[in-house]
């Protein structure tokens, strides 16, 4: 559980990354299990799926989200949407147990009151990638965002406020919880390509929830 008070507490296993970002090593290394275990049930109702980009790549990674709004990549570019072009439907509800460890998650790193209404899932196979972004679909950028890493680890890159400044490499390893906002709300960031290896809970994938308030 990651509701016991040492993991409630600011701890030295907290790494201030920015001067907006904190990487909490391990926050939910102990509810893993619980968190994976709803997955199946959301999955089949929104398939993991690999959206195009504006460009018509298809991206490396697949997606699928849950919440009350989802982001969408297609032709038309991207956005925040209530139901999932791929079967009409809305979006899976957020699990309540996921958002509260948002929600603890964020306030451990200084954000109170976070309340999550999009939850993106990705899944990276070995090889899988995301390249350098921004997140700048949602409406308010003082909310912060919550990302969430399970099963293979990645190296991730953060940069800065241009595409082209120097990216720092932080490498989240299964149960790893970054959480960033004010002011480095808008920097780039981007996955390299997952290493092979097999992860007990995961096998050869790597999952990361990437929780925003979108709307
Ligand atoms: C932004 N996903 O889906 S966000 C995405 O690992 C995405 O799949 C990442 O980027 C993933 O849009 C998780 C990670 C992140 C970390 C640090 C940041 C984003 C950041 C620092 C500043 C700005
Ligand atoms: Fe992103």
């Amino acid at each position: 559980m990651t509701g016991d008070l040492f993991d409630m507490l600011e701890s030295p296993r907290d790494e201030q990354v920015g001067p907006g970002t904190c990487l909490l090593h391990g926050f939910v290394r102990n509810s893993a299990a619980e968190i994976l275990a709803a997955l199946p049930a959301l999955l089949e109702q929104a398939p993991l799926r690999r959206m195009m980009t504006p460009g018509g790549q298809p991206m490396s990674v697949e997606m699928s989200q849950c919440g009350s709004l989802g982001w969408v990549s297609d032709r038309d570019g991207y956005r925040y949407t209530r139901r999932d072009p791929l079967t009409g439907n809305g979006w899976p509800a957020l699990p309540p147990f996921w958002r509260e460890l948002a929600g603890q998650a964020a306030a451990a790193a200084g954000y109170a009151s976070f309340v999550p209404d999009a939850c993106l899932i990705n899944r990276y196979a070995v090889g899988s990638r995301m390249g350098l972004h921004q997140d700048r679909d949602e409406r308010d950028f003082t909310a912060p965002i919550v990302s969430v890493s399970l099963g293979l680890t990645a190296i991730f890159q953060l940069g800065g406020a241009g595409r082209s400044d120097a990216v720092q490499r932080l490498r989240l390893v299964h149960g790893d919880v970054l959480v960033w906002g004010g002011v480095d709300r808008l920097r780039f960031h981007g996955v390299q390509a997952i290493a092979p290896g097999r992860h007990e809970l995961t096998g050869e994938f790597r999952y990361n929830l990437t929780f925003r308030k979108a709307g």
